[in-house]
């Protein structure tokens, strides 16, 4: 019986920094997109969304789905080739900057060096709803397989749920004396994550003195990466974020001496 030789890693040549999309054959730039325009469903509306299309670089542009959305809308499927290479040199990666620690590890940190419980207040602000990606984060069933920060031992959750008020975030933060705020923003239609995100930051540094402001931290499917900063929080966190993940950054940021091993 032959067996068949998979290449490992090591053998596996590295990939080429300049790639194309990939359709049906290697190098043939094939690309889908979905997109919907403000126009009802007919043969002019399927040649504006082949337009878009061309303009978009897609040559040629095949129309694969085209979709009534009410009686002044069409959802439309494009599939067409482009041109563009893509040079991966020219990717930068943001790595994560702490070390993921098991659970053990984080309530053991949290009792040796902080000597209380760590305390986390959560919410969706404005009028956001989706309270399922906060859950998955907090409650105890967790998320991809990870307990939620309610499991830890040595973490004290309160959960406010949806469409919480910025002003009540802050009340509540004060008298839980919380040590991180953690804020989902799911919904991004105008803005409104940034919005929200940088009111709620605004509020905090109003209403705590320097330097004992909570850490602030959000979260949500449609962040833009490396934007903490400018939208006045610590720290970002998108889409299939765990919550193992987020109690080893809370560990990382906020208790000192915290442990440095990386969990394989
Ligand atoms: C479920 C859902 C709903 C449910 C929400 C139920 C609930 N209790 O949450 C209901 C039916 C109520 C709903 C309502 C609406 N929805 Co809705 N909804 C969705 C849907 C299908 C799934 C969202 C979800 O649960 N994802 C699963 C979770 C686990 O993922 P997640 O939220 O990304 O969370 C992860 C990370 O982002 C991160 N994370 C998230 N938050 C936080 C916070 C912290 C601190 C951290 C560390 C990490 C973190 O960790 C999580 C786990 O990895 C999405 C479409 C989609 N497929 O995403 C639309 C979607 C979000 N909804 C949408 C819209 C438009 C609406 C409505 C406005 C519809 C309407 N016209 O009424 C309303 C708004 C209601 C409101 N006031 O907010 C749009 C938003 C578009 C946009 N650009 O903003 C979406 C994208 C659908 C779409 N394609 O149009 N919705």
């Amino acid at each position: 019986m032959s067996t068949r030789h998979t290449p490992g890693a090591a053998e596996r040549p590295s990939p080429p920094s300049i790639v194309r999309p990939y359709g049906d054959t290697t190098g043939d730039g094939m690309v889908q997109v979905s997109f919907t325009l403000p126009l009802p469903h007919d043969k002019r509306a399927e040649g504006a969304a082949l337009q878009l299309a061309k303009k978009m670089g897609m040559d040629p542009a095949l129309l694969v789905h085209a979709k009534p959305m009410g009686p002044d809308f069409t959802f439309f499927v494009v599939y067409g080739s482009v041109t563009h290479l893509v040079d991966t040199r020219e990717v930068v990666v943001i790595e994560r900057e702490y070390p993921l620690l098991a659970a053990k590890e984080i309530n053991l940190a949290i009792k040796r060096s902080l000597r209380r419980k760590l305390v986390v207040v959560g919410a969706c602000i404005g009028t956001d709803a989706h309270t399922v990606g906060i859950d998955a984060i907090l409650n105890i069933k967790g998320f991809a397989g990870e307990k939620g920060l309610e499991y830890y031992r040595e973490i004290t959750v309160v959960n406010l749920g949806a469409q919480v008020l910025v002003p009540d975030l802050v009340a509540r933060a004060r008298a839980e004396r919380a040590d991180a705020v953690l804020v989902s923003q799911v919904v991004t239609q105008r803005d409104a994550h940034i919005h929200n995100t940088g009111q709620m930051s605004a509020a905090f540094r109003e209403a705590y003195p320097s330097g004992q402001v909570p850490l602030l931290v959000v979260g949500g499917p449609r962040f833009e990466e490396g934007t903490a900063g400018a939208l006045g929080v610590d720290r970002i966190f998108g889409r299939g974020t765990t919550p193992g993940e987020v109690a080893s950054y809370l560990v990382h940021a906020l208790v000192p001496d915290a442990p440095a091993r990386v969990a394989s």
